[in-house]
């Protein structure tokens, strides 16, 4: 029953899916006890590969699967394994026209992987050489973030043929945001849509940072379990962790149908040890890619994170000189028109104030006169702002990403001033210079129907996606995206600045009156 569980947010961080004690069925697996090399666990589904059921196998060798000189290769390959993947065709007895397969094997929690994957034939797919050194050529020269992450999802789509993909950054709190999309012209853009945190869980995170890459042909599948379930070493299923096979958590499933997708491909993005982000791949119908692919698109996800930094260093000297210079030719305005009126200098020629770096609006409160640029609050509600902020926020400059948060009368005014920016003049109370930033949300809209408020696995209730998505957009409304150091930095300078170009005005009038 459901009456009394407990739901949170970060139950789903609990759910145990590196041990799900079953895999999807694009492929069979068979587990060998690393020391005896006898097969100690087979997956249900053996029967329709081998013609030959996984209780017929536990207990044997590889020999009543594989002919000598295929077991031979094999075997010569087993004492070398580690978590890293090694790849070998094989071609067994057929049964159901499937003669040949892919081995993956590899070695993990006191047992020797070695998972089948159906395939047309044994030739390997041809690596495409000129593909890829056109497609780092691109990586290499894109000059910003964006751009890089466009080539990324544009060689992904290409290359794998998914119907979506997409570059899906984390923030500081670990929610994340679409930033990039390849995609058939009929489907509905994700750019710019943000989901919560909890939509990727703390222990499928860490999991992914082993494992770059995670496949779900079919999401519509039906879990095939290990038979036995338990390792009969460990009295526990084996850990998965780095098992292509494994099966996808319940909870997920849900997810993907709520999305509409009826296959995924996820690669990491990883820096410093982190999850940057991830390349997301979805199709609407199930569909096979190879793990030679697969392998290529991991491949990919690697080159990208060694790029990385060079990209972000790229557009934080971009942004840092942007600034510097537009700073620079307010300043010049401000020099110039401070003779008759130093808030012209500030809002009248390009750049205004609101130009200076990334904002919505801006807007100078001078001697009890109000100018606004860009898409601001209302009057009424900037001098209501003033009047909390000469009560609440002593700093010469103050900064919030949720001013909301912090007077329930931001609420009105979140649609453009979610962020704000408060530079104090100094010399007279209720002068100010300030920046706004809007609300960052723009929500998701659900694929299907699915009211269903909580999932029971293993007798235990979950968090529901929908639900948890609900959750977090209460706690995330009402923010902007954060404001970076670089900009705070900037604010600080131009009130310095403008004090000083003020103060110099001041004097030459002084000694041009004497
Ligand atoms: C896994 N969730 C994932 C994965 C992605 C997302 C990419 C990796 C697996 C995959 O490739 O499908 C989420 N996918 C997204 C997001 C986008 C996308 C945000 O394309 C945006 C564009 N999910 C929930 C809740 C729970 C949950 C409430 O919404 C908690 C119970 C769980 N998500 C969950 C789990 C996994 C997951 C357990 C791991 C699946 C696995 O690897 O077995």
């Amino acid at each position: 029953s459901l009456l009394g569980a407990t739901i949170t947010l970060n139950n789903c961080d609990r759910e145990p899916i590196h041990i799900p004690g079953a895999i999807q069925p694009y492929g069979f697996l068979l587990c060998l006890d690393e020391h005896t090399q006898r097969i100690v666990q087979a997956s249900a589904n053996t029967e329709t590969y081998l013609g030959q059921p996984a209780e017929r196998l536990v207990g044997g060798g590889l020999d009543q699967v594989l002919a000598p000189d295929q077991q031979a290769k094999v075997e010569a390959l087993l004492g070398t394994l580690s978590t890293a993947p090694k790849l070998l065709g094989v071609r067994l007895a057929p049964v159901a026209g499937q003669p040949y397969f892919k081995i993956i094997m590899h070695r993990y929690d006191g047992v020797l992987w070695l998972e089948f994957e159906p395939v047309d034939q044994l030739d390997e797919a041809p690596l495409d050489l000129p593909f890829l050194n056109a497609a780092l050529g691109q990586m290499l020269a894109a000059g910003s973030v964006l751009e890089f992450c466009q080539h990324t999802v544009d060689q992904v789509r290409a290359l794998t043929g998914f119907d979506r993909v997409a570059i899906y950054r984390f923030a500081a709190d670990e929610s994340g945001e679409v930033i990039a999309e390849a995609k058939r012209d009929d489907l509905d853009p994700w750019l710019g849509i943000h989901y919560p945190a909890t939509d990727i869980p703390q222990q499928a995170r860490a999991m992914y940072l082993k494992n770059w890459l995670r496949f779900i042909p079919d999401a519509g599948y039906a879990p095939v379990p290990l038979v036995p379930v338990r390792n009969p070493a460990s009295g526990r299923p084996p850990d998965m962790t780095y098992a292509v096979l494994r099966s996808v958590s319940p909870i997920h499933l849900e997810y993907l149908r709520n999305m509409g997708s009826g296959a995924t491909m996820t690669i990491s993005l990883i820096q410093n040890g982190k999850l940057w982000g991830m390349v997301t791949c979805h199709h609407l119908t199930p569909r096979l890619v190879s793990y030679e692919l697969r392998d290529l698109c991991q491949f990919i996800g690697k080159t990208f994170s060694a790029l990385l930094a060079s990209k972000e260093l790229l557009d934080n000297t971009e942004y840092q000189l942007r600034i510097s210079e537009r700073q620079s030719e307010l300043f010049e305005h401000v020099t110039v028109s401070g003779q008759t009126n130093f808030v012209d200098g500030l809002c009248r020629f390009f750049p205004t104030l609101q130009d200076v770096f990334d904002c919505g609006g801006a807007a100078v409160c001078f001697n009890d006169e109000l100018i606004t640029l860009g898409s601001t609050p209302t009057p009424e509600q900037i001098r209501d702002l003033i009047a909390w902020l000469q009560e609440h926020a002593p700093e010469d400059v103050f900064s919030t990403s949720s001013y909301a948060a912090l007077n329930p009368a931001g609420l009105a005014m979140r649609a453009t001033a979610s962020g704000i920016i408060a530079a104090s003049l100094a010399d007279a109370s209720g002068n100010y210079l300030l920046w706004f930033r809007p609300e960052q949300v723009r929500t998701v809209t659900w694929a299907g129907q699915h009211e269903k408020n909580q999932t029971l696995v293993d007798g235990q209730v979950f968090l529901s996606p929908r639900q948890s998505f609900e959750s977090w957009k209460q706690l995330v409304e009402n923010t902007a995206a954060p404001w970076r150091p670089v900009e705070l930095e900037a604010a600080k300078e131009i009130r310095l600045r403008i004090s000083d170009i003020r103060l110099k005005v001041f004097n030459e009038l002084q000694s041009q009156a004497r």
